[in-house]
């Protein structure tokens, strides 16, 4: 195929006389085109991966890998005075996802078909997806974020489902999006909307009217929310989900001519957190419909379904109000309430009731009693669900709980985002680690050869480079490109810990005030959105961006200390920052943060962790070594004992450490206050003295000696070039390829 051929047919002239635009969508068409004539993954048997996020990114780039046209293509283009990275520019970032889970689907959707194996996505097409995050008066506002163009990746199938609830019908449009495998098949991504959406019913900022339910169903990815409307808005959003999923499934049973009895040897439907959980129930209804017994119904679906569990923090485990379905879906309620009665007949545990005594539906326990496996998203966190978390129902179901150590596709996490180093690592290894991560092992050869870490060193240089220039560019801030660069993103949340970092930036600040000055200037770099709802969240962001501005304005300071919160952090930022950085955060409370993936992917591209001995963490900790990562904080089974005994008090460590003190109260020090809001100051400084849930200033002081430790380690660049090399030599285990073929072996068994 001559593609500077096609490329120019698409486009209706020569590429150099067209501009940015014209060539990414005329990519864009050939890419689909392309992926249209490939041939799709096939076998007898097919994995449905349901979810609610799919945090996809921007597509063209990847899918030009994928296909194995990317060099050439970025080739053609620079002969004719073009940049693919520039063109990339043009394209808009869907937002059909949060974070970490959203994030890990798409990451399986890459290497499901990348393995081969017959799969489909099966989610919701947000039209606004989640916010777009501004800064205003150093605060964050949440923006509409519009991501849909008139040329997009999106295909409307013109298929439509008709989907029930209460008082009316609405009807389904299935858009899908081509899925191309790393030299492989295709699969599809299938993400259900509704033609009846109307954006103009948003208002200020993301306000909007939430009972209009045919107007606004997949108009937003709905954030967590605490008022009724916003709840029942979830759940008509999860069942219009469920609902046409559980009917593209049996349709295309049908169209195989497969024995819906016999679901089970023909379907495993993976259900990603508890948010697609109704499919247990729908499906039955739709199983009964076709003259199947309750009993039955209820056993063939236990056979197909499998649960992955991503959170042990009490908020975010679902439980419904049984009014609040009755109001949306009357008719999953006797099917749930059957299925509760059953389990309440053999178990009289209220831990593992389904409906509680307070009339709430746990829709994980719906999940566990009602399908055939359940995970955990690292070995830790799967541990700690047996031991305490569901420790009732692993004395029940002991065979059904297994781990899963999550990973994420090397195909966007290092060879696009990162193609010096990835062009680099072939040139010293070959190219099998493109298909197989644990020949990145081989790296480990070269530990001892100064050129290869003076290579690595200079590579992150670059990379830093083009950091400092984008962040000039986007957001008009200047950082030294020969400063240590230190980053912690990810979405905020109080237990990932944002505020203990911002405890050390106000103590490195009153370092250098008081002439203790950094032997190399250090770049703290924070980048996360805040759920609109979640007042700290935003008072954390809140005082970053104040320390942002205090350092900016004081040259004593600014020469040794920049910070930077980079504004609406996404996929697209995440591939800017993480080959840049250094010293990669990962700070949770210990316990608390089940896997994280951005750990993984700072890992891969030779960054550095300093971290607690929490979620995969400790994978990394046991894979490289203790030389080659930074830990500190109570372990899990200390933080766990005390919330059990609530041993922890941060009053007390405030009263009796002067130096915390001092930390804490630089909060409300009035050069803050000068620049900053005093209620969210000081509401954030009450709350670090009075309740401090996720103790916060229970590891802050070993935090800030660990990093003084990475920082001076840091200095004999050497050594610490090493410790870059090994950190991704031994990323190989976290290729989400071994996840999913995990998956296949342990859950899916797909033929
Ligand atoms: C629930 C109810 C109502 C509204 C929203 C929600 C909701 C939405 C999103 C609850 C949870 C989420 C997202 C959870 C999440 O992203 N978990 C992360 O999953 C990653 C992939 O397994 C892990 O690496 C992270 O550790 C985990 O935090």
């Amino acid at each position: 195929m001559d593609l500077k051929k096609c490329i120019e047919g698409k486009l209706g002239k020569e590429i150099r006389l067209a501009d940015n635009k014209e060539i990414y969508y005329a990519l864009l068409a050939l890419v689909k085109e392309m992926c249209k004539n490939k041939e799709a993954n096939g076998g007898s048997k097919k994995v449905y991966y349901i979810s609610a996020e799919f945090l996809i990114g921007k597509l063209l780039s990847n899918n030009l890998i994928n296909l194995g046209i990317f060099d050439e293509v970025r080739d053609i283009l620079e002969e004719n005075d073009k940049d693919l990275t520039e063109i990339e520019e043009v394209e808009p970032e869907p937002s059909l996802g949060n974070g970490g889970l959203g994030r890990l689907a798409a990451c399986f959707m890459d290497s499901i078909a990348t393995l081969g194996m017959n799969g489909a996505g099966i989610g919701l097409n947000y039209h606004l997806g989640l916010f777009k995050q501004v800064f205003e008066n150093n605060k964050q506002k949440e923006t509409k974020n519009e991501w849909i163009e008139k040329e997009s990746w999106l295909v409307n199938t013109g298929i439509h489902f008709p989907v029930q609830f209460k008082d009316f019908t609405m009807n389904s449009t299935l858009y899908d999006i081509d899925v191309p495998g790393y030299d492989s098949g295709i699969n599809k991504l299938h993400l259900f909307d509704v033609d009846t959406v109307d954006e103009s019913l948003v208002k200020d900022g993301i306000s909007f009217d939430k009972t209009e339910i045919e107007k606004n169903l997949t108009l937003f990815l709905y954030p967590d929310d605490s008022d009724k409307e916003g709840e029942l808005l979830r759940i008509y959003q999860q069942y219009f989900m469920v609902s046409n999923g559980a009917q593209l499934i049996l349709k295309e049973m049908d169209e195989n001519g497969y024995d819906v009895r016999k679901m089970y040897e023909h379907v495993v439907i993976q259900i990603n957190d508890t948010h697609p959980s109704m499919v247990i129930p729908e499906l039955i209804r739709l199983l009964q419909e076709r003259d199947i017994n309750f009993d039955d119904a209820a056993d063939i679906v236990s056979k197909t379904c499998a649960y992955t569990n991503h959170t042990i923090l009490a908020e975010a485990l679902e439980k419904w109000p049984i009014d609040y379905l009755a109001e949306v879906v009357p008719h999953l309620l006797p099917i749930i309430k059957k299925l509760d009665e059953k389990v309440k007949a053999k178990y009289a545990d209220e831990a593992v009731a389904i409906i509680d005594k307070n009339n709430r539906v746990h829709m994980a326990n719906m999940d566990i009693h009602y399908g055939f496996s359940v995970n955990g998203v690292a070995a830790l966190h799967t541990d700690i669900l047996k031991e305490s978390e569901l420790k009732a129902f692993y004395d029940i179901y002991p065979d059904k709980f297994n781990n899963k150590t999550n990973g994420i596709t090397f195909r966007r996490w290092l060879m696009h985002c990162n193609t010096e180093l990835s062009e680099y690592i072939t040139s010293l290894i070959g190219p099998e680690w493109k298909k197989n991560a644990d020949e990145l092992e081989k790296l480990l050869e070269y530990k001892e050869d100064d050129a290869v870490l003076e290579k690595l060193l200079a590579i992150k240089t670059d990379n830093k480079k083009q950091l400092k220039k984008y962040l000039k560019e986007t957001q008009n801030v200047d950082i030294p490109d020969d400063s240590i660069y230190d980053i912690q993103v990810k979405r905020l949340h109080e237990y990932k810990r944002q505020q203990m970092n911002a405890l050390y930036l106000i103590y490195k600040y009153k370092e250098i005030k008081a002439g203790r000055l950094p032997k190399t200037p250090i770049t703290m770099i924070f980048g996360a959105k805040a759920a609109p709802a979640y007042e700290l969240a935003k008072d954390i962001i809140h005082l970053i961006i104040c320390m942002q501005q205090l350092i900016e304005n004081d040259d004593t300071v600014n020469p040794y200390l920049k910070v930077v919160m980079v504004e609406n952090y996404n996929v697209t930022k995440a591939e800017k920052l993480i080959p840049a950085c250094d010293i990669s955060e990962q700070i949770s409370l210990a316990s608390k943060e089940a896997s994280g993936t951005g750990n993984m992917k700072f890992m891969l591209n030779g960054a550095v962790t300093l971290g607690t001995m929490d979620g995969a963490n400790v994978e990394i900790h046991d894979l490289v070594g203790k030389d080659n990562i930074y830990i500190f904080g109570k372990s899990s089974d200390e933080v766990i004992d005390l919330y059990k005994t609530s041993g922890y008090s941060s009053r007390k460590i405030y009263d009796e450490d002067e130096q915390v003190q001092e930390l804490v109260d630089f909060i409300i020090d009035k050069k803050l206050i000068q620049i900053g809001d005093p209620a969210n100051l000081g509401r954030l400084y009450k709350e670090l003295i009075n309740k401090d849930w996720f103790m916060t200033l229970l590891d802050i002081k070993e935090y800030i000696s660990v990093k003084e430790q990475i920082m001076e380690d840091y200095e004999d660049r050497k050594e610490w070039a090493k410790k870059m090399l090994v950190n991704t030599a031994k990323a190989g285990f976290f290729s989400s390829d071994r996840t999913i073929a995990e998956y296949n072996k342990d859950i899916w068994k797909l033929n």
